[in-house]
């Protein structure tokens, strides 16, 4: 099995479905090193090289280790609910959300909502986020005006590898990017 399948494994597992392999995440989104290796071994036969191999080269920077590399974890992205510690943080003048067309007339009613996951997610230019939208099909790139939406009171944190979060971006922030 390839590097990118085993990662896509580790980031369901992590994130979204750690009940999968029958691992349990403490509050803030750790899985014990030794229980994901014995675990996976029926469902996505993973090392510790590979582990290693999936944190250090991820191209988004997606997972982490404690200091003595016996805990792992996802820095954002996460369905289930985990504290990862994300700090609030004041956002650039303007973020990007990529999308899908189908989906922005909904959008246009409703803002941006989260779904499954802790967050909205946005980006910090345009072309991330046209590669997030092109994920759900023909990629759609809304402007948020972030300046605005901190002046007004609404929190944004930034993860660990430099993804802005919100809890909801109402339609009157939203542009065409
Ligand atoms: C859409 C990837 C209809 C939203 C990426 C998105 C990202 C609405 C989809 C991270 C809506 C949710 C997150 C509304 C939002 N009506 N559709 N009112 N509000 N949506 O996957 O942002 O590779 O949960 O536009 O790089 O696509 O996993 O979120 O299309 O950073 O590390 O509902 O996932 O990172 O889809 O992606 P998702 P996302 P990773």
């Amino acid at each position: 099995m390839s590097i990118v399948s085993k990662s896509k494994f580790v980031a369901k597992v992590l994130r979204h479905q750690p009940q999968l392999i029958g691992i349990v995440l403490d509050e803030n989104g750790w899985a014990k090193v030794e229980e994901l290796l014995q675990l996976s071994a029926k469902v996505c036969p993973l090392s510790m090289k590979d582990l290693e191999t999936i944190v250090a080269t991820d191209s988004k920077g997606r997972y982490t280790f404690n200091d003595d590399k016996t805990l792992v974890r996802a820095r954002q992205g996460h369905s289930v609910r985990v504290d990862v510690g994300l700090v609030l943080a004041t956002p650039p003048a303007v973020l990007y959300h990529g999308t899908a067309e189908k989906f922005v007339c909904s959008i246009n009613q409703h803002g941006l909502v989260k779904k499954s996951r802790l967050h909205v997610h946005l980006s910090v230019n345009k072309q991330s986020a046209l590669e997030v939208g092109a994920r759900h099909g023909t990629p759609f790139v809304f402007a948020v005006d972030a300046q605005s939406m901190a002046q007004d009171g609404f929190d944004f944190w930034i993860s660990e590898n430099g993804v802005w979060l919100v809890d909801h971006v109402p339609p009157k922030y939203l542009s065409k990017a």
